[in-house]
């Protein structure tokens, strides 16, 4: 079998270019003698405008930016390639999906949405997770998000979400954050946003990383097999390490300490040779089964259950190469979900009709031309020829005199393709309707499934709910739009809206108000619908709840654990957690007072990694404390009382031997200790094999839960 794994690198590579051992030029080609003056009249006197260099130099810097993206703007992205495991021939005709063990090369970029390009990676936000897939047969972007569904029912509402989420046109703030007036005024008049609101609420907005989240097609699409016959299809990426999120005070702490922070473990986790992987697995829907739910399969505000519908695992993505330059790859990519190849279809799902108009209008402003496609990370692997001609920064020479079709004069070239021969053709879907502004009855129910989500989340997950909308709608300055919020939370969960009003020192209305009109008709004031509640099939999913869902294999690889040292500290121990933490891939890094070294009990160094002014508790999984004389240095030490304050608020593992023990106890935190805390691993016979398999065993659970005050004990 021919696999195409590499083939994306080896198109880049004809543009990659390194100055390692050349001479400096202009973009001319003229070599430079002197780059640090501009050409003068006199050593004191004015500059020429004959000097090219100068000019050349200034005026591209002058033009260096593009606009960011209008969503998505801030992301990472990575190289990698998908693998085939179970080939699904009979649901579509997709080429590389055809055989076990075939290799397609991707791009994936992960993002925030509502933040600017600098803003920080933690906000409470959806994130991005846009794959392009380079087939044989063209390019396919899989253009989803970390959460199933969507906001919004139409595209028309797009512009309207993005507005109200984004920071405040009038000062422009707050940055990267929902938590501000316009964002909830906007939702609180927008009931179908419900079960949206849910996961967004959730630990799924502030994920630990880029590597433990899952990803979603979010709309139901089409597979179209040989035969022509279609299948509805929901797509999902697993994750292999599991889908694990931080802790709101650690997410805050984080954007001041590393705003880089998702970017950084990306791009590390990558450099370090231990390579992000996703199961890609399917939902499939049979075509006649169009019309057996509650709920409508064009509707992006509904899931699928699992327990309705099981998730079949079909490939694999492996993420093996970090970008050679981020403005020429991440930046410039550009996605569609209208990218699609022979075998993959659209539905009729109005939220997605919208966006295949809008990405390739985006790409020309941001991009700034009709051929961004000739853009190296953008450019297919399978061969372009078409009649599409000129434009901006035309890099491609066509050549001929004809550019039009039907042709004569070229042979009739470049010709169409048959079905046969791989080209592309619609499903033969029959519509037969009449045109109107209308949203389908089918949509109208907005509490079901946010019900079904609520309902299946585990205690701390609600609790976290109900706290992450306690600050949400704390931020909130009109009270008016807080109790409509109360209004829609009571028709999810009754306790919810009660829990959150309490809070905010509110009282839940008793009735929730009528959303004011936001449709077209006076007459109906929901616009085309009412709002209702149709009670869903399945009462609780465990697939909705992340801390059900440990991941199958737990691991710590690339985990980092903090080593607080200072001199005097033992060596053995150190060296002892150290070793037994690169044995499983993670990674062990000693925070002391200063910077340099620490001098060992046995008169050995040790490398600092981090001083307590350099690093933060927030930037690490798990803390050390090994015994030695170093524990009387760091006594009283307000650095490491805060570092240890907040691991163990994060709820974080915490390990001490020897006199650590009682050094661990003089923190303030202590008095709150519970003997039975999993995530504290005591030992008095310091540097053992069993002291370390314990502590490591601990960290693979994540998080210590039952630290937390949980309002729903
Ligand atoms: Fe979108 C970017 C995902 C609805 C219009 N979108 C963008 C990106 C992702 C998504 C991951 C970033 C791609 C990248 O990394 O470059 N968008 C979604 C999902 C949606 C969704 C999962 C709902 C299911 N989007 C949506 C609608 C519209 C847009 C309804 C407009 C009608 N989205 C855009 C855009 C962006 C974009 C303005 C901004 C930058 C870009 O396209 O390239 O066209």
């Amino acid at each position: 079998m021919k696999n195409f794994q590499d083939e994306k690198q080896r198109d880049l590579s004809l543009n990659k270019s390194d100055g390692t051992n050349k001479f400096l030029t202009t973009d001319q080609g003229v070599r430079i003698n002197d780059d640090n003056n501009s050409l003068k009249a006199g050593d004191r006197g004015p500059s020429l405008l004959e000097d090219f260099i100068l000019r050349e130099k200034i005026t591209h810097f002058d033009h260096e930016r593009i606009p960011e993206r209008i969503v998505h703007a801030r992301g990472s992205g990575a190289h990698g390639f998908f693998e085939v495991t179970n080939p699904i021939p009979e649901l579509t005709k997709a080429g590389f999906l055809q055989e076990a063990g075939l290799k397609t090369p991707v791009f994936v970029r992960f993002s925030t949405v509502a933040g600017f390009r600098g803003s920080s990676d933690l906000a409470r936000d959806v994130r991005g997770f846009a794959v392009k897939f380079y087939t044989q047969e063209g390019n396919y972007d899989l253009v989803g998000n970390n959460i199933p569904i969507f906001f919004i029912q139409d595209a028309s509402k797009f512009p309207d979400l993005v507005h109200a989420v984004k920071p405040e046109p009038h000062n422009e703030i707050p940055q990267a954050a929902s938590a501000h007036d316009t964002f909830w005024d906007f939702i609180s008049l927008m009931p179908e946003s419900m079960h949206m609101i849910m996961w967004a609420m959730s630990d799924r907005a502030i994920p630990r990383s880029y590597r433990m989240m899952e990803g979603f097609g979010v709309h139901t699409f089409r597979l179209i097999n040989e035969a022509g016959e279609s299948s509805f299809v929901k797509f999902h990426w697993k994750p292999k390490l599991g889908t694990h999120a931080v802790v709101w005070d650690e997410a805050l702490k984080i954007s001041g300490n590393n705003p880089d922070f998702h970017r950084q473990d990306l791009w590390e986790a990558i450099e370090s040779g231990n390579f992000p992987e996703w199961e890609l697995g399917i939902q499939v829907i049979p075509q006649n089964d169009e019309h057996k739910y509650e709920f409508d399969l064009l509707d992006p505000t509904k899931i699928v259950p699992e327990e309705l519908v099981p998730v079949t695992i079909i490939g694999r993505m492996v993420l093996n190469k970090n970008p050679d330059n981020f403005f020429a790859e991440t930046e410039q990519i550009a996605f569609h979900p209208g990218h699609v190849v022979p075998g993959i279809d659209f539905t009729n799902d109005p939220l997605l009709q919208g966006r295949l108009f809008s990405y390739t209008d985006t790409q020309l402003s941001r991009l700034g031309s009709p051929n961004f496609h000739e853009i190296p990370i953008n450019r297919s692997v399978a061969p372009v020829h078409n009649h599409q001609r000129d434009g901006h920064m035309r890099q491609e020479i066509n050549k001929g005199r004809v550019s039009y079709h039907p042709n004569s004069l070229g042979g009739g070239c470049p010709f169409q393709a048959k079905i046969s021969e791989g080209g592309f053709s619609s499903f033969n879907e029959r519509v037969d309707a009449h045109k109107v502004r209308e949203r389908s009855k089918s949509f109208a129910d907005h509490f079901g499934q946010a019900k079904l989500f609520f309902n299946s989340q585990t205690p701390t997950e609600k609790s976290h709910i109900v706290k992450a909308l306690r600050f949400e709608l704390g931020k909130v300055e009109t009270t008016a739009i807080r109790i409509r919020m109360l209004g829609l939370l009571s028709q999810v969960d009754k306790q919810l809206a009660e829990k959150v009003a309490e809070g905010l020192g509110a009282t839940v209305p008793p009735a929730p108000e009528k959303p004011i009109n936001h449709g077209v008709s006076p007459e109906n004031e929901m616009g085309n619908q009412e709002s209702k509640t149709v009670k869903s099939s399945v009462d609780s999913s465990d697939s909705l709840s992340m801390i059900k869902n440990p991941t199958n294999s737990p691991t710590i690889a690339t985990r980092k654990v903090a080593i607080i040292a200072a001199d005097g500290v033992s060596e053995a121990a150190v060296m002892n957690i150290k070793s037994a933490l690169l044995k499983q891939d993670a990674k062990g890094c000693v925070i002391a007072p200063n910077l340099g070294s620490v001098i060992t009990d046995t008169g050995g160094a040790i490398a600092v990694g981090f001083s307590f002014l350099t690093t933060s508790s927030v930037l690490f999984d798990a803390v050390y404390i090994p015994h030695g004389e170093s524990l009387n240095v760091l006594a009283g030490n307000d650095d490491v009382i805060e570092f240890l304050t907040d691991a163990y608020k994060h709820c974080k593992v915490i390990g001490a031997d020897g006199e650590g023990i009682n050094f661990l106890r003089d923190i303030p935190f202590s008095a709150k200790l519970n003997d039975n805390d999993p995530g504290i691993v005591l030992t008095t016979e310091p540097a053992t094999e069993t002291f370390a398999e314990d502590f490591i065993t601990a960290i693979a659970n994540h998080r210590i839960w039952e630290r937390e005050e949980n309002l729903y004990n």
